[in-house]
Parts: C-alpha cells; structure tokens; sequence
C-alpha cells in the first residue's frame, strides 16, 4: 500500500473523528507509571518569570537610543516582560506635523519586544505635555477633535494587536485641591468631553487593546486628584463609556507609597476596572519602599502589572536620586531583591546550581503570527508546510520541514539570518536531490561531531536518514537509508492500527537512541553505540506508554543545557480535537521519564497557555523543534527562556488532511526562570 495515501486517509479520519466524539482526558489517561514530583509553581528568580506566576507582569520603560547598550538588553531581556517605550510613542515623536506620522522609534521597541516574548504598554496617544506647537495652537473644536481622533486612530491601527494596554490619556486631572481637569488645549477648546472622546474612538480604533487612563499623585486615597479620577471612572462605567484600566505612575518620594496606596488600588478596582502601577520610581530606592509598593498590588487580584520607568538609575530621568532597581553598572541593588521576594520569588544568588537549571514546572508562551508558509513552484502544489526541525549554525537558521500536497509528503529546506526574513527565504525542494520524491516526511537535522558530517532523520515507512558534508547546500544530501532492516518486532506487535512516524535521534557521551511513535499511545527506543551511529540500533523498547491521543506522536528528546537533565516533547490531541504538547524528564535516556507540564490544565505548550499578540491564527500547537543552544548530536537546549519553531493551522480549515494549510510560527516562554 502507498504510505503516502495511508498516512492522508488515517489523519483524515482521525479529524473526522474528533469533530464528533468527546475523547479521553490525558490528565485522567491510565498506563502513565509517573507522578508529578514537582510543585506546581517555581520560586523564580526574574521578576518577569515570577510576577508571571500570579498572572501578572513586570515591565520596565524602554528607550530606543539605549538599544544598543548590551548591559541593558541583558537586563531587559532577562527580568522584564512587559515594556513601555519611554518617549517614542509621544505625540511630538509620532506627529511632529499635521498628518505626518513617524512611527520609527516606536516600531524598534515594538519589534524587538516581541521577538523577545515581551508585552507592549502604548504610552500615550493624548497629553497635554510632549505635544508639538501646530497642535497646541488649535482653536477651532471641530479641527481639534479631528485632530484627535485621527491621532488615536492612526497610531491604534499602526500597532493593533501588538499592544495589551494603551495609556489613551495622561495627566488630565489638576494638581492642588481642585479634583477638577487641568487647563490644557484639550479641554480649553474641547471642554471636558474630550476624555469620553479619547475613550469611545480608542475603543473602536483597537477593540482589543485595554483601554487606560494615566496619572501622578492618585495614589493616595485621600488626594483630591485620586478623587476626581475615581469621580470620572466611577462615570464613564456607569454611562458604558468604554475604560479597562486605571494607570498609578507612582513617582514616589523617598518614604515610597502612602499608607492607602492599596485603598486606592482596591477602590479603582471594585468600579469594574484593573489597575496597574504604570511608572514606579522611589527617591532612593528604599527597598522596604519598594516592597510596600509590590505588596499592594500583590494583594489586589485586578492589580495586573509594575511598571519600573526605567532600567539602571542612570537611564533614569531622575537619575540624581537613584530611584530604580539597578545601579549605573547594572548591578541588582537591594530594592530588586525586596521586589522580588515580595513578588514570591528567590534571589538568583540564593539558589543552588542544579536548582537553577532545572525546568519549570509550568509554562506560558508568546507566538508570533506565521512566519513560514508554503511557496508552491510549477512542479511544487504545496497545501501545507510541516513538522519542522531547525539548528542555528555559522549565524543562520537552517529549517528543515516536511511540505503536504495532494500527492503526499516530501521536504524542504530554507536558511535565513533572521525571523523577520523567515518569510522571504528560498524554499529548496529536497525532491530534486538524491533524497528523491515519493514519501518523505517529519525531518530531524543535527550534527554528528564525531564523524564531521550532518545527519537528516526522516520517515519512509521505516526510519531513514541521509547525510551532507555541508549543511547549507541542499544538493549534499545523500540518497535515503534505513537504520533497520525492518520494522523492530515490538512495534510490530503494539502498533495496532497506528502508523509508525516521527523518528528521533539523540546521543549521550557513549550511546546514541532512535525514538519513535505508533500513533497507538507508545513511544519506543532502540539504542547503539556513538561509534557504531548510524548502525547497530537494537534493543527497542516501548520507552513510554499512554492511551492513544494522550501519547500520540512527534516526540522530541533534549539535553537541558547545565544541567543533568533531559527533556522530552510528545504531541498529544486534547479533548478539544487540537493538538498540543505534553512534557517529561529523566537524568538518563535510557531510564523512565517523569511527567514535567504533562496536561491539559497544566500543558507544556497548548493554545491555553499561549497569548497571540499577533493574533490567533492557530487552536494546534503542532509538531516542531526547540530552538536548541548548540547543533551537535547532543540535541542540547537553552534551560530557560525556550523557543519552539511549531506547526499551527487555521482553526476554520477542514477537509482533506493533506490539503491542510498548515504554518509555521515561534513560541517564546515568557516565564522563564533565568
Ligand atoms: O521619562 C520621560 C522623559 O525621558 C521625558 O523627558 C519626559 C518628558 O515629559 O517624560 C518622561 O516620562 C514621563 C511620562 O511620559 C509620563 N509621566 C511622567 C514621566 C516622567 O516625567
């Protein structure tokens, strides 16, 4: 029979299936011999990764001009997942003239932060202050309001998506006894109205972006200004004028927050809205200061992020009086530890070594939008690009994948510098080489050291591989061989009426094992010596077992960088028809695994522990590759702040399996523990 057919009609059928029958749970699956050994929440030691554990995030102001300065990339990247851009989304920067928008500076920050995982504050579309001269001279109301609102429109649009909440107004209130606005160009030609204005064209603008207002000196319950705040947001919720959130920049003095900073939080909240501490600096950095501060948000469940305005104390615009968590060297200083351990995490220094390699025990992630599709040529009609493998090598990403057309399986090959050039790169069609046409499928690429030579593991019905001198050029590849001369007997006799697929190849110091999957709950390994690689497999062994869709195939294997650990992946089809990842380790590849983030509560990657701030293209979270720390036969990745290349599909397509069109897309952890 022609594998190829074989394989379209049983995925078919298996949708077909799962369209109508309620499947088994694999939290409730039988047959896992493993525990959770693991408590289900890590003290982490960032503040990003911990404040992430209780839902919420910790966020730093950013500015363009300082990009280029790695201690302060290396201290973004690692503590914070959030980021506001300090000036570059101000009006004077983004319309410095009428209808002339400049999006430059902003668009660094966006970008970057998303390709690192982390979530955008927009900070701000109205404000009195960083307002260039042409519009502060309008008088005319119908100009100003056009003026306006064509501003919040075109800057909403520009970022829709790729901002969780928006500061839609600063600073609107008065300081001193009044509670009323202040003078502004705003609401001297626009009267009062000009918030409900501000509010009701944001929500249409970005209907999915949280909506805030921003503000100084409302941290203190009995201030006349928090008043006046609380006065138009208790308003605006009764009128359904639309408000998410409420903004404390909390700019504080020396003695840090006052005494009714969490009367304040809680009160804002009761009236249907979340608060966050939008620009936290404290006079001197007392770290009880900043603990105080930390602890009331901690204790308002609508309290949803920290803000810091700024990185070290020299980024500052109070620099003079070292209100930050860092010192100019960026060195911790003792308010981060006290914001931290408040935040329930443990000082890095505090940890041991093997404590700090070890994975988490739950997992949140970021996609990206897809990034990868498929280029059909004149002899290429592909429907969907698949199962991808992936290694960074000499300063590029060389992905590997399988392409699903009406006529079955082969590969591709494609290489770029760059996620953002992902989408431009050459596909090459492994087709036209000596790893030929017919059924190829689900790659694995490494590099065996030993032997100098560059492995590709695929499928064919039995397990193959090819070999190149040169990962780079795609004419290389050898033609296909086998690594059995059959089907081993066990498998045989558990695949039922599975499918054999998704080969793996990992190696320790001495041996080299070969997993695969049956489609029928079983994971196997066969093993051989690293000398021996890529002969010699025997003594295969059902390594693993579940009930079907529990355990069902595309399992990746991983050395955890550090440490004593390995990692393994296998895609399991959850109660909802889509595909996601269930996770396990071990100290040794040829001992039993113990499940890590293993179920559908608590999964290792599912569309419920992913936020698509690009939008959400796919349900699946589908057969792929983590994005490893080297390229050798060790398959050995980062222990923290984990990327995986993933297939993902339209949820609304259907059909033919083959047919599909699937997309590849890159998760990244947002709460890692490094
Ligand atoms: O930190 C910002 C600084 O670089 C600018 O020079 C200044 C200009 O007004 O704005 C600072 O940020 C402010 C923020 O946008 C709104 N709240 C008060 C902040 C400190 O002034």
């Amino acid at each position: 029979m022609n594998p190829l057919k074989r394989l379209g009609c049983r995925r078919a059928s298996v949708l077909g299936l799962l369209a109508a029958t309620v499947l088994v749970t694999p939290g409730t699956a039988t047959a896992a011999p493993d525990t959770p050994d693991t408590p289900d929440t890590v003290r982490a030691s960032t503040l990003g990764a911990q404040a992430a554990q209780s839902g919420r995030y910790f966020g730093t102001a950013v500015a363009a001009g300082r990009l280029g300065d790695g201690t302060y990339t290396g201290i973004l990247d690692r503590e914070f997942n959030s980021v506001t851009p300090e000036n570059e989304m101000k009006w004077d920067t983004t319309e410095p003239s009428r209808g002339s928008f400049n999006f430059g500076p902003g668009d660094q920050i966006v970008n970057r932060a998303t390709s690192h995982g982390q979530r955008m504050r927009g900070h701000t579309l109205v404000w009195h202050s960083q307002l260039p001269g042409w519009v502060g001279s309008i008088r005319d109301a119908n100009t100003l309001r056009g003026v306006m609102n064509n501003h919040i429109t075109t800057l909403m649009n520009h970022y829709k998506g790729r901002i969780h909440s928006w500061d839609v107004v600063n600073e609107a209130f008065a300081d001193g006894s009044s509670g009323q606005l202040r003078s502004s160009v705003f609401r001297d030609v626009l009267g009062n109205g000009f918030l409900e204005q501000a509010f009701r064209t944001a929500r249409t603008a970005d209907p999915a972006a949280k909506l805030c207002y921003n503000d100084y000196n409302i941290e203190d319950w009995n201030a006349a200004k928090t008043q006046g705040v609380y006065r138009m947001v208790r308003d605006f919720k009764a009128r359904g004028v639309p408000i998410d959130c409420v903004g404390l920049q909390a700019h504080f003095g020396a003695g840090g927050p006052p005494g009714s900073f969490q009367t304040t939080l809680s009160s804002f909240a009761a009236l249907g809205v979340d608060v966050q501490i939008t620009e936290l600096d404290i006079a001197q950095a007392s770290p009880t200061a900043y603990a105080n501060t930390v602890r009331a948000c901690m204790n308002v469940t609508r309290c949803t992020g920290i803000t810091v305005w700024g990185i070290r104390d020299s980024d500052s615009w109070r620099s003079g009086e070292n209100p930050l968590l860092f010192d100019r060297n960026g060195n911790k200083k003792s308010a981060y530890n006290a914001a931290l351990t408040t935040l329930g995490g443990t000082p890095a220094t505090t940890r041991s070594a093997p404590d700090a390699a070890a994975l988490p025990s739950r997992y949140s992630w970021s996609s990206s939008g897809p990034l990868i599709a498929p280029k059909p040529d004149s002899t290429h009609n592909i429907a969907g690009i698949k199962d991808p493998t992936v290694v960074q090598y000499n300063g590029k990403y060389h992905v590997f994948a399988s392409t699903a057309s009406s006529s079955g399986y082969n590969l591709v090959y494609l290489s770029f510098s760059d996620w953002s050039q992902a989408g431009s790169a050459t596909h090459h069609y492994l087709d036209r080489t000596a790893i030929g046409s017919g059924y190829r499928a689900a790659p694995q690429v490494f590099y065996n050291a030993p032997q100098r030579l560059w492995y590709l593991v695929y499928q064919t019905g039995n397990a193959s591989y090819s070999t190149n001198p040169d990962i780079s050029n795609p004419n290389g590849w050898s033609a296909p061989r086998n690594f059995y001369s059959s089907m081993p007997d066990i498998i045989r006799q558990n695949i039922g009426s599975g499918y054999w697929v998704d080969m793996w190849v990992i190696c320790d110091s001495a041996n080299c094992y070969l997993f695969s999957s049956d489609d029928n709950g079983h994971l196997y390994r066969s093993q051989t010596t690293v000398g021996q690689f890529p002969n010699g497999f025997t003594n295969t062994v059902i390594a693993l077992q579940d009930s079907k869709y529990a355990l069902f195939e595309a399992s990746n294997v991983y050395k955890v960088q550090d440490s004593n650990q390995y990692l393994l992946l296998v895609e399991a089809i959850g109660s909802d028809g889509r595909r996601y990842f269930r996770s396990w380790t071990t100290t040794s590849l040829a001992g039993s695994w113990t499940q890590l983030a293993a179920s559908e509560s608590n999964p290792f990657a599912r569309a419920n522990n992913v936020s698509f701030p690009a939008g959400s293209w796919t349900r699946d979270i589908s057969h792929g590759e983590m994005i490893r720390a080297g390229y050798d036969q060790t398959l050995t990745i980062p222990s923290c702040r984990l990327q995986y290349l993933y297939q993902g599909v339209n949820p609304n397509a259907g059909g033919d399996y083959n047919l599909l069109p699937w997309r590849l897309g890159l998760l990244t952890q947002t709460n890692p523990t490094c």
